[in-house]
């Protein structure tokens, strides 16, 4: 462990599926990247006591409390990551900012515009008094995904004219998979759209530089009943043997069409739905100068088609983005070891760590996932309205 660093002590609440990445994020950054501050998983909140007494132990937390209000209060602890249900983040993030602790909150920020605009404004302040926070879009973090925007920034790509952004999992296309809080509109504000649509509009937005400015949608939930029963991973599991089903009061896919500010066309999708793609984020980002595209099934692996290059030498580069002056990978295996799923949040922590100690605001912030927000509200009410739907005429 490095020492004469100032410690940052993190308090985590919640200890599911979010809070295993994070705490491997908190345990492995200082480890892999020479952080201005050292760390400290200092206390694991969870409702359950013996469950979250476990956990600590597992995830190697120094010691578990039972409520949150009363550790945003405690001298000994700098920061809250948040890691619960959409339900919880503002009244969380929201007591902790004005308690004066940093906040690291997950995605999306919250379960409405106006939840997310109380947090973003509740940041603004508290940034007043040098308590800073971040919402945790991690996959920004996936080296290929970061040199994307450094293409983008560079003007690698020329003027930005299509965005094709996908998110497809398949873990909810069983019909008897069970019923969790994923599928709950009072626990997670929206289905796919929020928990998986987010992470591609925040990344088409962050690495084009452009903000969504309208949406046309339409949305689907093909699966209205679930067995109860399912675990709080949320993702798959088993329902209890009672054999009772539940109403599922969120959408199961998203589509939509977007304009953005800076004059580009996007088309998004979002589903849990599309059997056999087990957590495939696909972006392709075409300009006039050139295109990049990108597989989270291949997360290591940025295509890039240079534009400027004669015909008879184009086509689309397999960038193996390992190399030690690609973002991130020179802390970590020579050229072409590869990172994974978790090396986002690793990098989302040295990230937030590093601003943290320069007082300057990290990225993304409350604002930046505010914005977020208004395009997932945009397309609910997009796809709730129909407004602009064209009905085609079958012809038998
Ligand atoms: C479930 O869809 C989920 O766990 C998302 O909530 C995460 O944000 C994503 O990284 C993996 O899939």
């Amino acid at each position: 462990m490095t020492q004469n660093k100032p410690p940052l002590r993190v308090g985590m609440v919640g200890y599911a599926f979010m809070g295993a990445a994070h705490s491997h994020a908190w345990r492995t950054a200082p480890r892999f990247f020479d952080l201005p501050l050292q760390p400290e998983l200092s206390v694991l909140v969870g409702r359950n006591v013996d469950a979250a007494s476990r956990a600590a132990e597992r995830m190697g937390w120094n010691e578990t409390a039972t409520d949150w209000r009363e550790v945003i209060n405690r001298n000994d602890v700098d920061l809250i990551d948040i890691c619960t249900p959409g339900d919880t983040h503002a009244e969380i993030a929201i007591a902790a900012l004005e308690a004066g602790k940093h906040v690291l909150c997950e995605k999306p920020l919250a379960n409405s515009v106006e939840e997310a605009e109380r947090m973003a404004a509740a940041a603004e302040a508290a940034a007043q008094r040098g308590v800073l926070s971040m919402c945790g879009y991690s996959y920004r973090r996936t080296p290929a995904l970061t040199l994307a925007r450094e293409l983008v920034q560079e003007g690698r790509l020329g003027t930005i004219r299509h965005v094709r952004a996908q998110y497809l999992q398949d873990w909810l296309s069983d019909e008897n998979t069970p019923l969790t809080w994923r599928m709950d509109k009072e626990k997670a504000g929206s289905g796919a759209l929020g928990d998986i649509g987010a992470h591609i509009i925040d990344a088409a937005q962050w690495i084009t530089g452009s903000s969504i400015a309208g949406v046309s949608a339409l949305m689907e939930t093909f699966v209205t009943e679930r067995p109860v029963g399912g675990d709080m991973v949320g993702l798959g599991g088993h329902g209890d043997a009672s054999g009772e089903r539940g109403p599922v009061t969120v959408d199961d896919a998203a589509a939509f069409t977007a304009r953005f500010d800076g004059g580009a066309i996007g088309v998004f999708e979002a589903t849990r739905f599309a059997l056999g793609r087990k957590n495939a984020i696909r972006l392709e980002i075409n300009g006039s100068t050139g295109s990049v595209a990108f597989d989270f099934e291949d997360m290591n692996v940025l295509e890039y088609y240079d534009g400027s290059t004669d015909s008879r030498t184009s086509g689309f580069r397999r960038i193996q983005v390992t190399e030690p002056d690609h973002p991130y990978t020179g802390h970590w295996w020579p050229a072409g070891h590869g990172l994974g799923y978790e090396h986002g949040f690793t990098h989302q922590v040295v990230e937030l760590v590093t601003a943290l100690a320069d007082g300057s605001q990290p990225s993304p912030s409350f604002t930046d996932a505010l914005q977020v927000q208004r395009v997932l509200a945009a397309v609910e009410q997009s796809a709730a309205a129909e407004s602009r739907w064209h009905p085609v005429q079958a012809t038998s």
